[in-house]
């Protein structure tokens, strides 16, 4: 069973497909089994040492069974999962037999991140297509439970190779000898697996075609590969072995002089120390590998490189490139550029190197491995706490037909609908979020019936509302949060407080502007009681990050101010405290002469849970969507809201239609 299922489906199925080399993907039912097995005994062992609240750390394509296997036995464990290696585009993901089974195996955990962004895209790309499963830039819904996703790129412990530089005796003497062996040569460095994946022919070819064209690197370029043998069981490894061997033979034949050799070539591991010297003393680190999760040799090489001025050349097919932008990017495959790049990042002056190579280290050093473990725990820590509030009472679905009796049977009804996610999906751009055909038609018969106050009460500027849905007779409009409402009456709007000022927003909106800058795609929007900061375009995770530094930014320097920045759907919003949606029904019931024993607000995202709040426990208060809430009730969807409205208009109708019969009757 272990050859089936670590030189089998993970080493010849998962493998090849994820690095994007179907070509050399094998499928075998028996080899499917044994993974499953394997996944099966490593549930079995977890679960003898699990206890309810415990956290598993999950790693890598090995297991990706592992975390729903573990879910349906113990439902009450916190899971996590890291995948190391890439997540593959869907069209290529899809080619796998038992690509269901994989994703849902996924699934299973609280928490799944990937090296990078686009990874995470991969996946949540496969999940829609291959399991139908919607999913958000940084969640997907399953059965229940929300799944939370990420994009978190592994670190290495710099100093594991710093100190050895700078305190080991060994190590120092061993970098001063290879220094000295080479003196006067540019010293190029390739540390790999053998691995297909990681571009070793590609390279030596290259390497081939630089002798040849540069004239100047003849008899002054050493390239030092090191590769240390990988699954010699597995046929791939064993050719791979075999061609580079041979490459090798070739070139050093072909360009070799007595004093000058082109390639030296280390099939073996080699220590630390000798490791820590190798990237020290080497002018250029030559990282190209074909497809790889992220490559922590790029990052070896930068963490010796500190102080120094050596050059890397990276693989844009490297996870480590979407982080490691001060790199010398090349497409591997591109011989003929890979070769002018090296030669060019050479003659580089030295402080230009010098300044690239300082970039990398600074990052290198910061966003260590400890930073990652920290990180990839607290997440997982949060994933998890929000699955346990659920299971402790989140909101019911909405029973429909009791709401409608509810409903029918009530003399006078207040109804407080959210806009943007409540009434209307979520457009890329926010003016492009029009009212859906039907929907002004039904809030005007709502509207129409007399024991209704029907009321929109949204985040937008009154100019929105007003343009959208202005002209439906009777409806109340509330904009900014409810900083000034219109009434239908004599459709003239009112701020909640007369005497406000925005010169605050002198002070903040240079915040923002910061903001907008660092971040491409993201926008400011300024409104009459706010100012918001949109970053629904930008790159999500960064998006999602600098949310959070903004949120914190602006929280000091807001403090004791009637000014609050708060966080929403793909926005922060900077507003006056007393702009809020729970002063809504006040100014509702007031108009109204009365409270209403029918209140149903609806809405989808934070702002809306202050007005929940402030209802009665009584209130049909709903949440449009799965995230956590104080609502008693769920709709999945805007569609599924508008029907509802649509259902209670044709109710409010009949009445009206009975109520004038009954009149009639009177009358007669
Ligand atoms: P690997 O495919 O193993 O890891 P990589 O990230 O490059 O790839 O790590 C290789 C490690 O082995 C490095 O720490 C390197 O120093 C060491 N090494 C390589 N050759 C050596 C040699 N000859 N002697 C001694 N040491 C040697 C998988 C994914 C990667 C991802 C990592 C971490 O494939 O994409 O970066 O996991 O998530």
């Amino acid at each position: 069973m272990a050859e089936g299922f670590y030189e089998g489906f993970s080493n010849q199925t998962l493998w090849p497909l994820f690095h994007y080399f179907p070509i050399l993907f094998k499928f075998d039912t028996r080899q499917w089994r044994a993974y499953r097995e394997a996944n099966e005994r490593f549930r079995d062992v977890v679960l003898t040492h699990a206890r309810p609240g415990d956290l598993v750390w999950v790693h890598d394509y090995q297991l990706m069974l592992l975390p729903r296997l573990l879910r349906e036995a113990a439902a009450d464990i916190n899971i996590g999962f890291f995948l190391h290696i890439p997540f593959p585009s869907s069209s290529v993901f899809r080619l796998l037999p038992r690509r269901e089974e994989l994703l849902e195996g996924l699934l299973g955990a609280d928490y799944v991140a990937f090296h990078t962004h686009s990874y995470l895209q991969n996946f949540r790309q496969s999940v829609l297509r291959v399991l139908g499963l919607d999913s958000r830039m940084d969640a997907v819904e399953v059965g229940g439970r929300s799944v939370r996703l990420d994009a978190l790129p592994i670190g290495i412990a710099p100093e594991d190779f710093t100190k050895l530089l700078e305190t080991d005796g060994p190590t120092q003497k061993r970098l001063a000898e290879i220094r000295e062996k080479f003196r006067g040569r540019h010293l190029l460095l390739g540390v790999d697996r053998l691995d297909y994946t990681k571009g070793i022919p590609e390279r030596l070819r290259t390497f081939r075609r630089l002798l040849k064209e540069a004239l100047e690197m003849r008899g002054r370029a050493v390239l030092v590969q090191v590769a240390v043998p990988s699954r010699e069981n597995v046929a791939q490894y064993r050719e791979l072995r075999q061609e580079v061997d041979k490459l090798v033979g070739r070139i050093n034949g072909e360009f070799s002089t007595p004093d000058w050799t082109p390639i030296v070539y280390m099939r073996r591991g080699v220590p630390r120390q000798e490791l820590a010297a190798l990237y020290a003393a080497a002018d250029l680190a030559w990282v190209t590998p074909l497809r790889d999760g992220l490559n922590l040799v790029a990052k070896e090489y930068v963490a010796c490189q500190k102080g120094g001025a050596g050059v890397l050349i990276l693989s844009e097919f490297a996870g480590a490139a979407s982080e490691m932008g001060e790199a010398f990017l090349v497409n591997p495959y591109d011989e003929e550029r890979t070769a002018e790049t090296i030669a060019h990042a050479l003659a580089l002056p030295e402080d230009e190197r010098r300044e690239r190579v300082r970039a990398l280290y600074d990052r290198v050093a910061r966003n260590n491995v400890f930073a990652w473990g920290d990180r990839f725990l607290a997440n997982l820590g949060q994933a998890a706490a929000s699955r346990t509030d659920r299971d402790g009472g989140g909101p019911a679905p909405l029973p429909t037909e009791e709401l409608l009796s509810a409903f029918r049977t009530a003399r006078a009804r207040h109804l407080l609908l959210d806009y943007d996610g409540t009434l209307v999906g979520y457009a890329k751009r926010p003016q492009d979020a029009v009212p859906p055909p039907g929907l002004a038609d039904t809030l005007a018969r709502l509207a129409a019936n007399p024991a209704n106050t029907v009321a929109v009460v949204s985040g937008r500027s009154r100019f929105d509302l007003e343009n959208w849905l202005g002209h439906v007779p009777g409806l109340w409009l509330a904009a900014e949060h409810g900083a000034v409402i219109r009434s239908p009456r004599d459709n003239r709007w009112e701020p909640y407080r007369s005497n406000y000022s925005d010169e605050w927003k002198q002070r903040v909106r240079p915040v923002l502007e910061h903001f907008v800058n660092r971040t491409p795609g993201s926008l400011i929007e300024e409104k009459e009681f706010s100012l918001v900061w949109h970053y629904r375009m930008a790159d999500a995770v960064f998006g999602e990050w600098l949310a959070n530094e903004l949120v914190a930014t602006l929280e000091g320097m807001l403090a004791e101010t009637e000014l609050r920045a708060h966080r929403g759907r793909k926005i922060v919003e900077v507003k006056l405290v007393w702009a809020n949606k729970g002063e809504v029904l006040s100014r509702l019931a007031s108009a109204a002469g009365r409270a209403a024993p029918f209140c149903l607000a609806a809405g989808d995202d934070r702002t809306d849970e202050d007005l929940f709040a402030s209802l009665p426990e009584d209130a049909w208060t709903v949440h449009v969507g799965t995230n956590r809430t104080r609502a008693r009730f769920s709709v999945p969807s805007p569609e599924e809201m508008r029907r509802l409205l649509a259902r209670l208009a044709d109710t409010t109708e009949t009445d009206a239609a009975l109520a004038a019969s009954g009149t009639k009757d009177a009358n007669l």
